[in-house]
């Protein structure tokens, strides 16, 4: 039919552009995997908040939720309803005493990774301290004990083996940003490189 060479495919508003689904979850880590036990596990709080730290004992008694989230990573993959478990950002916050003058976050993580965000997205809707994957504890491939998930950003600023969040004040590149990736990254606006 003549009128299908102009026409477009159907696309899923839920896909942003240009990104591909794929029904793997492909691994993405730059550099070693670092191994680290529940036992071990600790997140340490530091910065502009007083100091404290949780260890998995502690967030298990946190509140948990369950979330369906689509994940797009930046090298133009996007696997869509991924199932998570873990304490929400905005519950966390509860627990932490933050200074009015602090602006962004940074997470640290086992093995030297980092990324920012501003405050108004760490504690965006969803936005999640993780364990599990799937109702199970999330693979170490995939970042486990602990990440965070930023469903609303690329999902480089979903930190695997979350050990540290640094309130700060003022923005600071993390490690991708500081080599060329967008200091926010929502996949919606394509903001992939700066
Ligand atoms: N600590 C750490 N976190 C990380 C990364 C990493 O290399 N190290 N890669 C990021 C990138 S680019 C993506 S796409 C997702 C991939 O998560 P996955 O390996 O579970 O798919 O983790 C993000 N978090
Ligand atoms: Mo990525």
């Amino acid at each position: 039919m003549l009128g299908n060479i102009f026409r477009k495919e159907p696309t899923n508003p839920k896909v942003p552009a240009g990104q591909s689904v794929t029904d793997r979850f492909p691994i993405m880590t730059y550099g070693p995997t670092p191994r680290v036990s529940q036992e071990d596990f600790e997140l340490r709080i530091f910065g502009l908040a007083k100091e404290r730290s949780f260890s998995w004992r502690d967030l298990m008694a946190l509140p948990q939720t369950d979330m369906t989230k689509d994940f797009h990573c930046v090298t133009h993959w996007s696997k869509m309803d991924v199932s998570w478990t873990g304490v929400l950002t905005t519950e966390l916050t509860k627990h932490l005493e933050p200074d009015s003058s602090a602006t962004h976050v940074m997470f640290h993580c086992y093995g030297g990774y980092t990324t920012n965000l501003s405050i108004e997205d760490f504690l965006a809707e969803n936005c999640m301290v993780a364990h599990k994957l799937g109702g199970k504890d999330i693979a170490v491939e995939h970042g486990g004990p602990v990440r965070t998930i930023i469903p609303h950003l690329y999902a480089w600023k979903s930190a695997k083996w979350l050990s540290g969040i640094e309130f700060m004040r003022g923005d600071k590149p993390g490690f991708w940003e500081r080599n060329g990736y967008h200091m926010r990254g929502d996949p919606f606006k394509e903001e992939r490189y700066s």
